[in-house]
């Protein structure tokens, strides 16, 4: 629904920015609480967080509107990033620091004797994503601002975010996580850009009078999508960009038809059918098969984000639309983007085929994050049929010509036909969406350097001989602000003492402290020890408080935080502890050192075996904590309810981050950049990122283990786990606990089915095939440890060597190679402004 023309034509008049001194945002503050929420300074926390939430996104605002006049100027390039996650976490400390509102906010809660802490603490994180994917969305919308570059995210406003974990007897038990109930500060309504998404109904075929084939999608049951905006403020650079979230929300004509059949409670109740769109976010960080609800999550994305775009467009040709708009597809999961812009172009825009394909291929690009062939979303043809019948219809036909160029391409080769076709054969049908975003893209990207070549000569090999030139690399990242200058303040402090300011925008000037890990520096190296101790003190708290396990600061802080998944490898991780405990049992300590060992993570709610690996991991915990024999020498906790703000208390006080997985698995991970960042060295396999975080960091600054990916291809078909068992002393006595129920004394049987996968010879994660490296590695990570002055070395070199993991890097490299836009320049308060409407 477009907004009156009148109104889009009227001047924006300039706007002055609110003052930004303590005393203003302290009058602000007490306004808001006072005057707005009708509440007083002693009342919760969660109010004193509204309000200066409030207090703060008002002075977003000329930024935020300087920011989209530019967007106006039809001939701008922006991109738009699609995703169905973002996982976002709080807000309130990141605005501060990016708009520089921290000193004067202290100050201003200083004079309140509140604790500014406490109030950040009340934010309920925006969990609006499962893992990797969504977070990694919202360190890269962190970094487009930053960089200044003109690209909005589109995503949606689940109701219901990640659920809350918590324990129960050791198993994970999942809460609803309403993270809207009190209301979001931070969104922006905007029901004048309201769309409406079709569902349903039927085509109907005819020709124009032109004599062109047309269609038209009828009878459809529509449901509208409203939108709702966030800020996203860029570091200090004035800069404000803008994620748009939508809601399902159910139309007018839907309640009224069933108020002329007189039904009222059927009328009100139908409302929900339309608003359960957005309800829930899928708890599954691999494809959950033929849910009908998530594709039509996917179309609702998709569908309302293109349209919202084109409203924007009032360009002359379509032809110029492909030079402006570039669509970047986090994942298959909006990639039904390529037939919903193919449906506007061809039915609605009434072009011909050939120049609404040329569009589509020059604007769309896939980025894709599993190498799990098994994760590779696919619907039901069935599915498709009966929800999105015009979508099919174009993949048909999109398919039809591309299947007609294999063939010219490769005459006779049947087999290529098959494998290549968007229609996979069998008892049912199936739509494979990665292929239709590779068809429909101009660039399709991995996250890592390794990750990028599997899938040229794996997955996606039919396609790489076919269009090499589409394929490139864009290795992931996190952005510095979050994860260093706001989750490790004490160090940010000491860098910024130590090289300046500057770091935050350039972060391989962190290359400037490799010297201060040299003799010398003991100043420095005694301080970066303190603070690490502090941070480490500061986990200690939260990890007590949640779990009631007591950490010795002193100890090594050993910790696995990430999504519970086989080929993440928690188990190599258990076994290894199992391995500890038996050796403090056995009395062999030479070059002991005292561990504790934190895991984290959510299993999602139908995977049973992630489940049973944290029941496992608590049970180990409760007998090894509870041992008097191990007396503080080995320490286990399981963390409940991983999230974005615990990683920002975690990862500043890690000493050892475990990045364990099979090799070939892991498309990139981030959570190991994260740890190296903040000085925590690694222990990981040579997967994903990590490859390359060894080879900036060297290999004597990191604890390299295990097989190659192309010596676990090699050796899968004859993997033979029994052999590693009895050539093993450590590993057999490790089995023998498992085995002997030592782990669960009172609960005959229940980790039968994880001994069973360790032992089994198809065991695609080839567990026990990496342990005798995986302790060996262990080893030379506690001999490291033993040395503190080397230990403190080692950290330092791991921060200076962490510049390349920035999303700045990322962001610029997708900005080279495929966005290709200008950094806008916000307008100026004075500078005079174009007649303009908001985004
Ligand atoms: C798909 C269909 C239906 C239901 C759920 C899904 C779904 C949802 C989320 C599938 C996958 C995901 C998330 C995947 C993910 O987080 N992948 C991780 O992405 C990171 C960023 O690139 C990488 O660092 C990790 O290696 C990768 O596992």
């Amino acid at each position: 629904m477009a907004e009156p023309t009148s109104r889009a034509l009227c001047l924006l008049p300039s706007m002055q920015p609110l003052p930004s001194d303590a005393k203003a945002i302290e009058e602000d503050f007490k306004r808001y609480l006072d005057y707005h929420l009708g509440r007083f300074l002693g009342c919760e926390s969660i109010y004193l967080w509204q309000a200066l939430s409030y207090t703060v996104r008002d002075r977003l605002m000329t930024g935020w509107r300087n920011s989209w006049i530019p967007w106006n100027d039809p001939k701008m390039r922006r991109a738009h990033y699609l995703s169905m996650e973002y996982l976002i976490g709080r807000s309130l400390g990141n605005n501060l620091l990016n708009s520089e509102l921290d000193g004067p906010v202290q100050e201003a809660m200083r004079r309140l004797a509140l604790e500014i802490e406490e109030i950040e603490s009340t934010e309920p994180d925006a969990g609006l994503g499962n893992g990797g994917l969504g977070r990694l969305a919202a360190c890269f919308l962190d970094s487009c601002a930053t960089l200044a570059l003109p690209v909005i995210g589109y995503g949606l406003r689940y109701e219901y975010g990640m659920f809350h974990q918590h324990i129960e007897n050791g198993y994970q038990v999942e809460d609803p996580d309403h993270w809207l109930q009190d209301g979001d500060p931070w969104e922006v309504e905007r029901p004048e850009f309201t769309q409406i998404i079709r569902f349903g109904g039927r085509t109907e075929h005819f020709h124009d009078p032109e004599g062109h084939h047309r269609v038209r999608w009828v009878d459809t049951d529509d449901v509208l999508a409203v939108p709702y905006d966030m800020p996203i403020p860029g570091y200090r650079n004035g800069v404000v960009n803008t994620l748009r979230l939508w809601a399902a929300r159910a139309t007018e004509a839907f309640n009224l038809n069933e108020f002329n059949a007189g039904d009222y409670p059927e009328a009100i109740a139908a409302k929900n059918e339309a608003e359960r769109i957005t309800m829930v976010l899928y708890p599954n960080d691999v494809s959950e098969c033929g849910k009908e609800l998530r594709l039509q999550q996917q179309y609702f994305l998709a569908s309302a984000s293109l349209q919202d775009v084109l409203r924007r467009w009032d360009g002359a040709s379509m032809e110029e639309f492909a030079e402006s708009h570039v669509f970047q597809l986090n994942d298959t999961h909006p990639s039904i983007a390529v037939a919903e812009l193919m449906r506007i172009l061809l039915d609605d825009r009434r072009l011909l085929w050939d120049e609404a394909w040329s569009i589509v291929t020059r604007c769309m690009a896939y980025t894709n994050h599993t190498l799990l062939p098994e994760a590779l979303e696919k619907w039901p043809v069935p599915l498709f049929e009966r929800l999105l019948p015009r979508h099919l219809e174009i993949i048909y036909e999109i398919n039809r010509r591309f299947l007609d160029e294999v063939r010219r391409r490769w005459p006779g080769d049947i087999d290529r036909v098959r494998r290549m076709s968007l229609i996979e054969e069998g008892p049912v049908k199936m739509v494979r969406m990665a292929w239709l975003a590779i068809v429909g893209s101009f660039s399709v990207n991995g996250v890592a350097e390794l990750h990028s070549r599997l899938l040229r000569e794996g997955m996606f090999r039919d396609f790489y001989e076919m269009w090499p030139e589409k394929f490139n690399n864009k290795t992931n990242g996190v952005t510095p602000r979050r994860w260093l200058a706001a989750a490790n303040p004490a160090l940010a402090e000491l860098i910024t003492e130590t090289i300046g300011d500057g770091w935050q925008r350039d972060l391989e000037r962190l290359s400037e402290l490799r010297p201060m890990a040299e003799p010398g520096h003991e100043a420095f190296q005694q301080r970066w020890r303190d603070i690490r101790l502090e941070n480490k003190r500061r986990l200690a708290d939260l990890v007590a408080r949640k779990t009631g396990v007591e950490f010795d600061p002193h100890a090594l802080f050993d910790v696995q935080v990430k999504r519970i998944h086989e080929y993440k490898r928690q188990l190599l991780n258990a076994l290894h502890i199992i391995h500890l405990y038996a050796r403090i049992k056995r009395g062999d300590l030479d070059n002991w050192v005292d561990r504790c060992v934190l895991i984290g993570g959510k299993a999602a709610p139908g995977y049973q075996r992630a489940k049973e690996i944290i029941k496992l991991i608590n049970n180990i915990a409760a007998v090894v904590n509870g041992d008097p024999e191990i007396d503080g020498r080995l320490k286990v906790a399981f963390l409940p309810n991983y999230n974005v703000s615990k990683m920002m208390r975690i990862c500043p006080a890690a000493d050892l981050s475990e990045q364990i997985s099979t090799a070939g698995k892991e498309a990139s991970g981030t959570g190991n950049m994260k740890f190296m960042i903040n000085g925590a060295l690694t222990i990981g396999t040579y997967d994903g990122a990590n490859i390359e975080i060894l080879e900036a960091v060297g290999e004597e600054n990191f604890f390299l283990f295990g097989l190659r990916a192309e010596e676990v291809q090699a050796m899968q078909p004859n993997y033979d786990p029994a052999r590693y068992i009895e050539s093993d002393p450590d590993l057999r006595d490790v089995m023998h606990l498992l085995e002997s129920g030592h782990f669960n004394p009172v609960e005959p049987g229940i980790f039968d089915g994880i001994i069973h996968s360790l032992r089994q010879p198809g065991d695609p994660w080839m567990t026990l095939a990496d342990f005798r490296s995986y302790v060996d590695a262990q080893e030379r990570v506690a001999l490291a440890w033993r040395d503190p002055d080397r230990w403190t070395r080692m950290s330092i070199i791991n921060t200076a060597s962490s510049g390349f993991f920035s999303t700045d890097r990322t962001i610029a490299e997708y900005n080279r190679d495929i966005w290709k836009l200008q950094p806008i320049e916000p307008a100026t308060p004075d500078s005079e402004t174009p007649p303009a409407a908001p985004l």
